[in-house]
């Protein structure tokens, strides 16, 4: 689903799903793009599609929740974290003035971890990650334990099945992600080895900025890796 405002694009969300639940989860899609924070849309597209090939299965991330208590903070972790996975000082600061921006975009920046140049195709729509969802053995498993984080909302869930596809994909090193709704100001890092860390006050309250960015070792093949995000289904599992 894909909702838009004139050319401001208001709210995407994808999943994959089993042919009797499709009318209950396009229906919950209209709904959250009919009650967007950001205001009414003035046009919605629903896609839906049968899958070609079997989904391939992902393990779950790991999720921790860091202390930050300012924007501020959030960059001094944001570049920390991003250092460990070998993101040099140009491109965590390219990508920072991207996800601060107010200027959004619907999709995700691909951007080369060392130099920090912006690979995606089309910079105003970028790279929109689909075709992925959970393990239905797994969902309750992920409730349970998102429960005892006192974080079960559908946004962490999506999120966390999001940054996992993302951080299975060969050629990804990490991302960085920086909500664009106004009134949710928990981003996160997330890579293979470090999980997913999320951030507290990222943004302020109220604040229009937002995005997500994928970082790239430096000679991946793009294509492949566009094709990877956009197109292979994959499903994610929680481990025991
Ligand atoms: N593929 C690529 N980029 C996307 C996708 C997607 N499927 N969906 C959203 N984006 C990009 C796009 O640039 C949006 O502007 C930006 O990410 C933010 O999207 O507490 O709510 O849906 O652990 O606003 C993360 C923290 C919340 C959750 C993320 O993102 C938590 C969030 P939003
Ligand atoms: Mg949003």
């Amino acid at each position: 689903m894909r909702a838009s405002s004139g050319r401001a694009h208001v709210s995407g969300a994808e999943t994959l799903t089993k042919e009797e639940d499709i009318i209950t989860v396009a229906s919950s899609f209209l709904l959250r793009a009919l009650c967007h924070k950001k205001g009414a849309p003035s046009e919605i597209v629903l896609t839906v599609e049968k899958l070609k090939e079997g989904p391939s299965p992902v393990t779950l991330l790991p999720v921790k929740t860091l202390d930050c208590t300012s924007p501020g903070r959030a960059k001094i972790i944001i570049k920390e974290l991003l250092k460990k996975e070998g993101v040099s000082e140009t491109s965590i600061k390219k990508a920072l003035s991207l996800v601060y921006s107010s200027k959004t975009m619907r999709g995700a920046s691909l951007m080369d971890m060392k130099t920090g140049r912006r690979l995606e195709p089309d910079r105003s729509r970028g790279i929109r990650v689909s075709r992925l969802g959970i393990e239905e053995t797994s969902e309750e498993r992920l409730s349970e334990m998102l429960e005892k984080l006192g974080i079960n909302t559908t946004r962490v869930k999506e999120a966390l099945i999001l940054a996992s596809k993302v951080a299975s994909c060969p050629g990804i090193v990490a991302e960085l992600c920086i909500s664009d709704d106004p009134d949710y100001t928990t981003g996160y890092v997330a890579s293979k080895r470090l999980g997913y860390q999320r951030i507290p006050n990222i943004k302020k309250r109220g604040s229009l900025s937002g995005g997500r960015v994928f970082f790239v070792k430096t000679g991946s093949d793009i294509g492949r890796i566009i094709r990877y995000l956009e197109k292979k289904p994959v499903v994610v599992s929680v481990e025991r």
